[in-house]
Formats: C-alpha cells, structure tokens, sequence
C-alpha cells in the first residue's frame, strides 16, 4: 500500500492541480521521516516534482506539514484548542489561507502526531475525492498499538509463514538492514507504535547484554517512526543468564535482578515500551513455578519497569490439561480471582477467543468480566489456523465480529470494543496486539493479499469501528488498482474470504480440527503430548452426535458469559448455528433452523466453502490485466493451493464424522472422495 504508483483517473487530475509544493521545516529524524516519504510519494502519486519549497515560502498549493514549534506557519493558526483535543498522537488536516496563499496543513502537537497526519494524507490522495476544503480531526482510540512478533534468535519464526524474520540477529549490529526502515515506514503509515521483537516461547539470552545491544540497533531504526520496542523477557532469566537461584518474584534478590536487568535495558533503549509476558502455559516458567500467582510475577516486573513509565503485558493464555477441564474455561477461572490485583501499568492481554485463535470462537468471556483489571485484545494477524500464506482469508471481519460482540457486562451495548478502550470501565491504559504475519519473503506476508491483513489489524487499532469494508477498499485500492468495477469485485472476495475458511475447515462452531502443524485437516487426532491437544477432545464426534457440551449437562463453560447471552448460548433453540458446536453435543439428526439435519447442514457448510474456492478462483482470473502480471500470477496460484485444501478438508472432515453419523451424502453435496 506504499507504492505511490501515479493516479491515473480524473479524481487524480484534481489532487495534481492542488498540491505544488511541502514545507516540512525541522531537523529531527521524524521531521526528516516525512519529508523524505511525502516528497518521493506525492511525486510518484501525482505524477509530477514535488520539492520541498525554497526557505519554506508558502504559494498557493503548498503542503504544510508540522507542529507550532516546527512551523511558523503552522504556529499562526492559532491551533492550541482543537490539537489539545487530539492528543499527543492525533493529527489535523485543513485547507487554510495563510498570507492569502491556499494552502493544507498537516499539523498536530508532536511530530509523531504530524508522521501520522502525513501517512493519512497520502491515503486520501489514493482513495478519496480531492477537497480544498479539507477539516479533518484523527486520533487514536488505544494508547498502544503493538504487533507481536513471535521470532526467535535462530532467525525462524514461530508460526510465520512468510520466511525468516526480518531481524537478522546474527548481523545485528553491526549491519542493519534497510528493510527494517520499510517496516518501520509501512506499520508508522498504520499507526503502529510498538513491536514485540521476540517470540512469546522466550529464550532467555535476548536479556544478554550481546542481544540487548542488538534489540538497541533496531531501536534507533524505529524510533523516527513511533514505533517502540518491547522485549518478552523469560521468567527464568534470572537463574539462566546470571545464575540465582530462583526466580520467585517474591524473592528480594530476584525483584533487584529484574531492577538491575530494566536499568541496563533502558539505558540502551531510552523509549522501551516494557516486557510482555508469557507465563505458565505451555511449558514456560512463570511465577506459579515457584509457588507464587500471576499477580505477583506481574506486579514485580511491573515494579521494574513502572519507574520509566514501562507497561508489562501479561497474557492470559493460561491453560493445563486437568483431566476433564474445559480448557475454554480455564483462563476466566484462574485470573478472575485476580481482578483489582494487578499494578496499574500491568495490563492483561487476552486473545480474542477463550481457546486459541481458531477461524470462529467466540469471544472471551474474560472481556467484561475483570472491571477493575486493565485488558487488552490480542488477535491473530498470521494464519496459523486458516491456511498459513496459502489461503485467502481477510481477517477484518472477523475481528469486526469480535470487537462488535456484546458482553453484557453493563447491559446492552457493553461491547468487547467499549471494554477494551476504555469508556466501559474507565481504563486508563487501552491497548491492542496482534501477533504479526510479516517476515523477509519480498512480498512481506507470504500472500500478496494477506498484506490486507496487517493493513486490517493497523486500521482498526487506530479506529475500532472502522468496518471491514471500508478496509478492504482502502487497502485494495491503494494497493492493487483505482478501477471501481475490479476494486468491488476484490473487496467482495476479501469480505467473503474468512467465513469461505470457517465452512470448509471448522464449520457451524467445531474448532481445533487440524493436524498437527496447524495447516490441513486431522480430526481424527493424532499423538500429542497432551490430551487437550487432540481434536477428537473438542469436536467429541460420536455415534451419539457432535460437539462439545458446554452447558450445565457438560462444562457449563457457558456460565461465564453475562446473562442473557448465557442463556442464548446455552438454550439449543436460541443458540447461533455458527456457535452451536462450540456449546452443545448435537445429535445428527438435529433439526436446524434451515430444515435440514445437523448431518445434512454440515456436509452442506463444507461444500459452500469448497465452492467458494472455485468460484473465488474464477473471479480472480477475469481480473487479469487489472492488476500487474507478477503479482495476479502469484494469487492465482495461491487459489489453486487454497482450492485444493478445501476440499482435502471437506473430504476429510465429512468422511471422518460420517464413521459416527453413519448418514449418507446429501444429493447437493459434492461426494467426497
Ligand atoms: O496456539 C498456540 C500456538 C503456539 C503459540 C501459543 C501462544 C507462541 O500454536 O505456537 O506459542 O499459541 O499463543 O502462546
């Protein structure tokens, strides 16, 4: 979405005649930032020379762009009221008569502020009607908007399927690469403003003063762009890199490790963000090794970090194969008691749904259920359940879906957004993080279209209620072409691209069918180290029927949701299809509320996504020549790959459940092979 190709349409022609000139006084690295993306960019977008004007002269048609200690200009419009209402982030975009010149101004109180207002200026050059009458006010809804990044120091990325990380920590560093600009550049045009450099599953030596150094590297890279580093410090570091004894955070001596340790860090990194934490689950060390809780593992680091305004992330991905437990259940039940527990710059991170991030959970009962603890969303923007780099699957909706839901904490209209910014609880620390899908593959994301996703996940950290549509559209037209007629046809087969997955993978609420590397299908389990692993744990296909009961007749995991979505979850007739096997064990020959049977309707999912594969391929063909050569191919192909997994999971599914249904195939349904 940053190739600033030349518009070509008549919209094109009006933006052409209204922009000559930038005036972007200032010598700071952010200042520089932006003048070296506008002048390149409106120069490419317009299809003319854009120079920085000659000792900032002001002509009609010059950009101003700044803040009132930058720019003079900007300093004699007398903004102070409406940039106060901003914020340190938010930005202004005006048409203004200055000394009788038309002019626009970018203006804002920081430079961070006025970086933004620019990347958004360029995306209304590619997506919006040009206006001499611009007023435009913008501000960020959560105060961090962070990708996690889950790479490790071997250079290899924990469920990345887009290549090797993109820190290179061998070269580090010494040799930086130039793409960790471009990084910077493309999440800073998003409002990105913090990256998690290494994998939730730590290794301890990224707290060596050697990787510490390294992180620093990258720091200074990202800094001009508001992007700001964070570190997921493994619990046991103090006992692997310095040899203490323990690393109980009631310890005395372990509270200094962790003092000492943050002091060298911010000494090397002025702006670090804090520490996100992995604790206890699956196999990381955490507080409760050492007999102690969440709160006290968090609260101590939290200590270490509160002194130089640092947050700790503490995740709330917590789970244990008890025998049977819900594992769905088990996060609420171990950190609810912890409510009103946690310092006030810790904030309890949650992924979206109460599992793991599967193509549809619903959301975690967590959101509403925590008032007096700060609470953040973490979303998934890689593909580990929906088809890694292979399969089309924008992810807009889906999170649309989940910041739409409503808790019920307060009545209606206590949606998951209205929990997590702040105006439910009056959280004073929001939050947003999305594990990233990016890696060194030259296309960024591995699929051309699954860039859509991290442009998704960017937008809406800066605006929750932006629909899914109008992201889409944006992304495709600053990204793939201006053409309305082909524009719709691409947003189309984005919008639809997710639920297309949920049916042909994980349909009517199943989860967790997959194999093992978290790709194709494996309903039928297969060996894991543990129970709450397998498959056949979560779908519980029997003779009997399918799904997992959980009800007061099972789990009643159901219970944590507020009333009535409690009850609508609960009652089989009230529950949503797409929700129902998550909830209830379902004989086969359920009758829906489409008048089929369960049998009949699940065989019926599997095929629409199956259809929606070939169709999508279809539509993809018609725009060749729309879209450059290069990057048509490469999708194309990708449709292919994406066609033949969903039928290898409709096959596989519906041959698999049919050994308990014992049903045949309905006569609109492809027979599976
Ligand atoms: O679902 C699991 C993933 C793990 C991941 C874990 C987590 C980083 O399969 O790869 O570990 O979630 O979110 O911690």
């Amino acid at each position: 979405w940053m190739r600033y190709d030349t518009l070509a349409d008549a919209n094109a022609q009006a933006w052409r005649s209204s922009i000559n000139t930038v005036v972007i006084p200032g010598d700071s690295p952010t200042m520089r930032a932006i003048l070296a993306e506008l002048v390149p960019a409106l120069s490419g977008l317009l299809g003319k020379s854009i120079a920085a004007s000659a000792n900032n002269t002001l002509a009609d048609g010059t950009l101003v762009v700044g803040t009132p200690s930058t720019s003079s200009a900007i300093a004699s419009l007398q903004l102070r009221d409406a940039l106060a209402k901003v914020g340190d982030e938010g930005f202004l975009i005006r048409s203004e008569k200055i000394d009788g010149r038309s002019v626009t101004v970018i203006a804002a109180s920081t430079e961070l502020g006025a970086l933004y207002g620019a990347f958004h200026f360029l995306r209304l050059v590619q997506t919006q009607p040009a206006s001499g009458n611009l007023n435009i006010s913008e501000k960020p809804r959560f105060l961090f908007r962070l990708l996690n990044h889950w790479d490790n120091l071997d250079g290899s990325i924990e469920r990345g399927y887009a290549g090797q990380s993109l820190w290179k920590w061998n070269e580090l560093p010494g040799t930086i690469d130039p793409r960790l600009t471009d990084y910077a550049r493309a999440s800073a045009s998003l409002g990105i403003n913090g990256a998690v450099l290494n994998n939730v599953n730590a290794d301890a030596k990224s707290l060596t003063p050697e990787y510490l150094r390294k992180a620093a590297a990258i720091a200074d890279v990202f800094r001009p762009y508001g992007v700001r580093v964070y570190l997921v410090p493994r619990f046991s570091a103090p006992i692997e890199i310095d040899g203490l004894e323990t690393a109980d955070p009631l310890d005395p001596k372990v509270a200094a490790w962790w003092k000492a340790k943050t002091d060298e860090i911010y000494k090397l990194i002025p702006d670090f963000g804090g520490y996100l934490v992995k604790a206890n689950s699956e196999g990381q060390p955490g507080p409760m090794t050492y007999g102690r809780t969440h709160a006290d593992g968090a609260n101590m680091l939290a200590a270490a970090v509160a002194r130089y305004g640092g947050i700790v992330m503490w995740r709330a991905f917590i789970y244990d194969p008890v025998p049977g437990s819900d594992r769905a259940a088990e996060a609420y039940n171990t950190l609810k008691p912890f409510d009103g527990k946690f310092a006030p710059n810790v904030i309890l991170q949650v992924k979206n749904g109460p599992v793991d991030f599967m193509p549809r959970e619903p959301f975690h009962p967590i959101f509403g259920s925590m008032p007096h603890t700060q609470v953040m969303p973490e979303v998934q923007i890689t593909q580990e359940y929906l088809g890694h780099s292979n399969s089309i699957a924008f992810l807009a909706t889906m999170w649309r879906e989940f910041l739409d839901s409503d808790t019920y904490a307060k009545g209606p209209g206590s949606t998951v957004t209205r929990v997590v910014d702040g105006r439910l609880y009056g959280q004073t620390l929001t939050a947003i993080a999305g594990v990233a899908n990016t890696g060194d593959d030259r296309n960024w994301t591995g699929h051309h279209l699954a860039q859509a996703n991290w442009f998704a996940y960017g937008r809406l950290a800066w605006n929750p209620d932006m629909s899914a549509r109008e992201i889409a559209d944006e992304w495709t037209e600053m990204t793939l072409t201006h053409d309305r007629k082909s524009v719709d046809e691409i947003v189309r087969l984005l919008l639809e691209s997710r639920e297309a997955v949920v049916n042909y993978e994980m349909p009517l609420g199943l989860a967790h069918l997959m194999d093992n590397p978290h790709y194709g299908p494996g309903p039928w389990g297969y060996p894991v180290a543990r129970p709450d692993w397998s498959p056949v744990y979560y779908h519980r296909a029997a003779n009997d029927g399918i799904g997992f009961d959980r009800t007061a007749t099972g789990t009643n995991a159901v219970a944590q949701y507020h009333e009535p979505l409690r009850s609508r979850y609960a009652d089989l007739s009230t529950c949503p299809d797409d929700m129902l096997l998550w909830f209830h064990h379902v004989p086969w020959t359920y009758k829906m509320r489409s008048g089929r049977t369960l049998w009949d309707e699940l065989c019926l999912r599997y095929q629409r996504g199956v259809d929606w594969t070939g169709d999508a391929r279809k539509r993809w063909d018609a725009l060749a020549g729309i879209i450059d050569a290069e990057r048509h191919t490469a999708v194309a192909r990708k449709l292919v790959i994406q066609q033949r997994d969903a039928k290898w999971w409709r096959d596989a599914g519906l041959l698999y459940f049919q050994t308990f249904s014992k049903q045949p195939f309905p006569a609109d349904v492809d027979q599976p092979t």
